[in-house]
């Protein structure tokens, strides 16, 4: 009997989701062990990797999302492939998949910890869901310091929210352009890996209900923020990201 997958996390990560929805599509059997940053490394350094997500299978580790996409598409059938068979369709899909992890994720995720940072009780419940003991016991010692790292290492400031955010509405709307013929998806005819990722990477500045970590409400944001995505959601590229979360986020098929 296969064993079961393991796939470490940050419950709330962007790229973890990414990893997530694959193995949810192909309905591959695996267990999600979330951490808390940066106690993460305690379980990622022994396997050689660093950040989440990081996939451990019979068939080796996988280190990164688009090597988890890649190894998750090996497994699928023909019909639901994320990465089209066809070989310049393929290298479209890839070379989307590439900006948005380079620069979508990223900015969305400096956006996002400014405002999130500045609430500790907001952040003590999004990242200690399903966490084991021992990382929520450790929270309040962890917290300052991991609020240091994460200032330092993605360089969060006003003035780089600032910025992200008008990046973010740049990569919107080329996005927005692409779909403005009337297309389904980005690449070809099918939901892709480019899909999956502009969905996922996209995510913390819409909140789609169907997100598959977890994810603050409106309610629980300040005004700033909820402004700012209400914005984008009604944006052609934003509402598209809700439409595939609605119609291509299905639960798993099982775990
Ligand atoms: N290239 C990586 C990026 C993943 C990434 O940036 N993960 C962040 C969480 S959103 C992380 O693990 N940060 C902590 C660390 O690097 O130790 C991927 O696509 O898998």
């Amino acid at each position: 009997m296969p064993s079961v997958s393991r796939l470490i996390t940050f419950r709330i990560s962007h790229y973890c989701e990414k990893a997530r929805w694959a193995l949810d599509r192909l309905g591959s059997s695996y267990v999600e062990e979330c951490h808390l940053p940066p106690l993460h490394r305690f379980t990622t350094t022994p396997l050689g990797g660093s950040s989440v997500p990081v996939l451990v299978t019979e068939a080796g580790v996988f280190k990164d999302s688009a090597e988890i996409l890649n190894y998750a598409d090996e497994l699928t059938s023909v019909d639901s492939k994320l990465y089209p068979p066809a070989s310049e369709l393929r290298q479209e899909v890839e070379q989307l998949e590439a900006k948005f992890n380079h620069r979508l994720g990223i900015v969305t995720r400096q956006w996002g910890y400014f405002y999130g940072l500045q609430d500790r009780e907001l952040m003590q419940r999004l990242w200690c869901e399903s966490v084991p003991k021992w990382d929520r016991v450790l929270f309040p010692v962890v917290f300052p310091v991991t609020k240091y790292l994460a200032h330092r290492s993605y360089h969060i400031s006003a003035e780089s929210a600032n910025t992200a955010y008008r990046q973010t509405q740049q990569i919107f709307k080329t996005v927005s352009d692409r779909l403005a013929d009337g297309r389904k998806y980005l690449v070809g005819e099918r939901f892709s890996a480019a899909d999956l990722t502009f969905a996922c990477l996209a995510a913390p500045m819409l909140l789609p209900a169907e997100y598959g970590g977890v994810f603050p409400t409106l309610n629980q944001l300040p005004n700033e923020m909820t402004e700012q995505i209400q914005f984008l959601r009604e944006t052609v590229a934003g509402s598209y990201v809700l439409r595939l979360y609605r119609e291509e986020r299905h639960a798993p098929k099982c775990r």
